[in-house]
């Protein structure tokens, strides 16, 4: 964490009113690192602002990333403003540095963004109810709804082929080659597992090549950390962390959530007998997503939303282990063997999201069914 004296004079270059008072490390994301940081106005009033370096070996083109967000953010905004009058606590707003840039940067501190914190609010890694899932849920799919006008070409693809699974699985096969770490002796069967079920890494990226379904504006990191929650209220507020907002599937944002948020047990979680894709929260944050879009979704994206799911957990598994395999190299990691376990809880989910899916198309279909009778004459921004 950075010290006060580094802090104070990162913040110095914003113009944000106040003065600085002090920071803490927030440590949930596993790429970027993050501070929570409190001012103090002339009139005793506080207001926080997270801070955020952003990984600039992960986000290569960091100016890329600022524009994609501020023109996203915008575009919500705009949104928001003529359906509610008011975005207030909904959408992020970002700080500019005192020559107007939205971000600042230097050799020794790196490049930093800063945005003001949602007042009241609250970030999960697990959701603690079913219902603050449904919320999330409905709040990730306002999201899509709010961007389906927006142009998806003209956005920068911050991380080439982010959700490109087959690419992915091809890095697996060249760390399991190098074996940077030698680690590879310890897991075999986890290499067994995935490459078993490489054949099926092309689904998403070969519907959205052939046009089967379309490219959306996609948030693409849709972890159930991703969404702030109003602390009175429980509602779900706004979606945080736009970094890899791009080009997409909406099938990676649904699919992402629930991996991340339909199961009860940390990444790391070692007992693997407690790690399972809870159907109840599947079916709430389905209910949710599904609302939240205004029914924009076309039935071929509705039948593949729980493969989207499984092609998601099955991903990260592979990030996973190659993470793993070169050495811990990506992912922050807290022990050695964090990123073994984090592959073995994601395998257990592909595993058990394989058994229900049945159920899982079913509950997709129902809700699509339901909410496209009742969306039929309400506003979809199309
Ligand atoms: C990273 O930084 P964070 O925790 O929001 C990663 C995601 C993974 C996730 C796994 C840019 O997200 O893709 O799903 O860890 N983000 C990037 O926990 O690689
Ligand atoms: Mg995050």
């Amino acid at each position: 964490m950075q010290s006060k004296r580094v802090m104070e004079s990162i913040v110095s270059q914003f113009d944000i009113p106040g003065r600085y008072v002090e920071h803490a490390a927030i440590r949930s994301g596993l790429i970027n690192q993050t501070n929570l940081v409190t001012m103090q106005t002339d009139d005793g009033q506080t207001q926080s602002y997270i801070f955020q370096r952003i990984n600039t070996n992960v986000f290569r083109e960091p100016y890329h990333v600022m524009e994609n967000i501020i023109r996203v953010t915008e575009h919500i905004k705009k949104h928001m403003i003529e359906t509610d009058g008011s975005y207030s606590r909904r959408v992020l707003s970002f700080a500019t540095t005192k020559d107007g840039t939205p971000y600042y940067e230097s050799e020794q501190d790196g490049f930093w963004r800063a945005y003001e914190f949602v007042d009241n609010s609250t970030a999960y890694n697990l959701a603690p109810s079913a219902d603050h899932f449904f919320e999330a849920g409905r709040c990730f799919g306002e999201f899509q709804l709010y961007l389906t006008d927006y142009d998806a070409t003209t956005l920068f693809e911050t991380i080439p082929n982010f959700h490109h699974t087959v690419k992915r699985v091809e890095a697996l096969r060249q760390a399991i080659e190098e074996n940077r770490a030698d680690r590879l002796k310890d897991v075999q069967h986890e290499v067994d597992f995935l490459l078993s079920r490489a054949d099926e890494a092309g689904i998403i990226v070969d519907a959205l090549e052939s046009g089967e379904i379309p490219y959306r504006v996609t948030h693409n990191d849709t972890k159930i950390n991703n969404v702030l929650f109003d602390n009175t209220t429980d509602k779900a507020l706004c979606v945080i962390d736009l970094d890899t907002v791009m080009p997409g599937s909406s099938l990676y944002d649904f699919g992402d959530a629930i991996r991340s948020g339909a199961c009860d047990t940390a990444e790391d979680e070692p007992n693997l007998s407690k790690v399972e894709m809870d159907l109840n929260k599947y079916r709430l944050f389905t209910k949710g997503f599904i609302k939240g879009t205004h029914s924009l979704l076309t039935h071929r994206e509705i039948e593949l939303l729980p493969i989207g799911a499984k092609m998601m957990t099955y991903e990260v598994a592979v990030r996973f282990l190659t993470d793993y395999l070169n050495g811990d190299v990506y992912f922050h990691t807290e022990y050695s063997g964090q990123n073994l376990l984090r592959t073995r809880t994601q395998m257990k989910l592909v595993a058990d999201m394989e058994s229900k899916m049945d159920e899982m198309k079913r509950i997709a279909l129902e809700y699509a069914d339901m909410y496209a009778k009742r969306f039929a004459d309400m506003p979809s921004f199309r």
